[in-house]
């Protein structure tokens, strides 16, 4: 089997990183592939510098500065770990990746239109073989967040976020992932998963979407 990359989107408490784990997991015990997984920002030494300044709740970056150190860490991460393994014919899966910074780093896009900029990227960087975006209805991954669930290895400053913040980055999502649709055609477009359902219904829906093209 040759190389695959795999990213799983979502906003905060939509059960990315559970998910990245079961897709691990079952790539490894049904299918016999080892896949490495990698989170953004993190997982180089400049990503995780990155990931401390973007998490920290006193971090006051312009978002300007902070697209720029994104787009920095990920080209390393791209070009020094994902791409080398990718060409090993190795799985690789991500935990974000350029979506998110449309979606978090908005204002820093928002005076152009988004279709060109998906456009660019996309046929810049490299494009994910499977590109899930876990979409949780605001209200419920906030509770996610509020509860403890749905917080990552640290808590950081989005965890707090009002419940019009996660709609506002639910929103953006939502116009992302339908302008990169338009872009892709029939071809390598988002799956999209009800991750307000439990974690397993979510888990089973990834997988079956990976086991009907693999
Ligand atoms: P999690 O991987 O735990 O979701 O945290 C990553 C954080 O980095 C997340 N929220 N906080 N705080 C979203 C943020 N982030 C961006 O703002 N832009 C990006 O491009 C990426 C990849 C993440």
């Amino acid at each position: 089997m040759s190389g695959k990359l795999i990213v799983v989107e979502g906003i905060e408490g939509a059960g990315k990183t559970s998910i990245v784990e079961r897709i691990i997991t079952w790539l490894k015990e049904v299918q016999g592939v080892e896949a490495l997984t990698f989170r953004e920002p993190g997982s180089t030494p400049i990503g995780e510098a990155v990931r401390t300044l973007i998490k920290h709740p006193d971090s006051d970056i312009s978002v300007e500065t902070q697209t720029e150190l994104l787009w920095l860490a990920r080209r390393r991460l791209l070009e020094d770990v994902v791409q080398p393994l990718l060409d090993e014919g190795k799985w690789v899966i991500l935990d974000r990746y350029w979506m998110s910074t449309l979606a978090y780093q908005w204002d820093y896009y928002s005076s152009q239109p988004l279709h060109p900029v998906i456009e660019e990227i996309a046929n810049t960087y490299q494009r994910p073989d499977f590109m899930f975006y876990l979409d949780v209805s605001p209200k419920v991954a906030k509770k996610r967040c509020t509860s403890g669930a749905g917080r990552g290895d640290v808590a950081d400053k989005n965890d707090d976020a009002p419940l019009s913040t996660f709609t506002m980055w639910h929103r953006r999502y939502g116009e992302i992932v339908s302008a990169y649709d338009k872009i892709m055609g029939d071809s390598n477009k988002t799956l999209v998963i009800n991750a307000d359902q439990t974690f397993s219904m979510v888990a089973d829906d990834v997988i079956f979407a990976l086991n009907q093209s693999i």
